[in-house]
């Protein structure tokens, strides 16, 4: 046995995470906490650009879209991801069947969180021909024509890993999808507040990822059966 074989088996013996951060395990949290609080836009936020729809108008709409990718609801920040970054274990991960819609020529939910190992349902109910492609560099890429008779197509996501999507056809669709490490997280809607519940007492990073805005982190102690509070607020570039 060569010492490279020896030593990824010792490895792999004693459970030591290959490459990354250890992975996270599942159970039960007694005592937990959670982590809650806003996400709010720091400013005035731009008035969206419209965006021409300049193909399949029949479908994706005669007048043009607006864009989604800065979205500020009465100063609250909407589509920002919240994740608990250096959490490694707690309540059960459990994958799920998420749908990413792409009804009108716009992928609804715009931005859509998953626990990884999740199986993302690609719809496609416009009775045209779109092409999504994805720019993950963690997981297998994928680019695949969704004609119209093929209604759904699967692909499960193993690895966390924040991807973007696109549509060939139709250039101003563009989604993300957020496969998490951990089964902590939330997407900010009008509200702009999120949170994570039975969360094991401790110290935590907290993230907040938003597309067009980057990402902002903060610590947070949990005590157990506590509300830990957290307020972001994010800068426009
Ligand atoms: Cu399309």
């Amino acid at each position: 046995m060569n010492k490279l074989v020896s030593w990824a088996l010792a490895a792999a013996l004693i459970g030591l995470p290959i490459q990354g951060m250890a992975a996270y395990q599942g159970g039960d949290v007694k005592d937990g906490g959670s982590i809650s609080g806003t996400v709010k836009f720091k400013g005035t936020a731009p008035a969206p650009k419209k965006i021409d729809v300049s193909k399949d108008k029949e479908v994706c709409g005669k007048t043009p879209k607006t864009d989604e990718s800065l979205i500020v609801s009465n100063g609250n920040l909407v589509n920002a991801v919240v994740t608990i970054t250096d959490i490694n274990s707690g309540k059960k991960m459990e994958v799920a069947r998420v749908t990413l819609n792409q009804q009108g020529c716009d992928y609804h939910p715009r931005v859509l969180a998953f626990p990884a190992g999740s199986t993302v349902e690609i719809v496609n109910p416009d009775g045209i021909l779109h092409n999504i492609h994805s720019y993950s560099k963690i997981n297998p890429a994928f680019n695949m024509a969704q004609p119209k008779f093929k209604k759904t197509i699967e692909q499960k996501i193993e690895k966390p890993e924040v991807i973007q999507v696109k549509c060939d056809v139709h250039g101003w669709m563009e989604g993300w999808l957020v496969s998490t490490a951990n089964p902590y997280f939330a997407v900010t809607e009008n509200s702009g507040s999120f949170k994570l519940t039975d969360v094991p007492p401790g110290t935590y990073t907290v993230q907040v990822w938003h597309e067009k805005l980057g990402t902002s982190t903060q610590k947070v102690t949990v005590k157990a059966k506590e509300d830990a509070k957290v307020n972001f607020e994010m800068a426009g570039k």
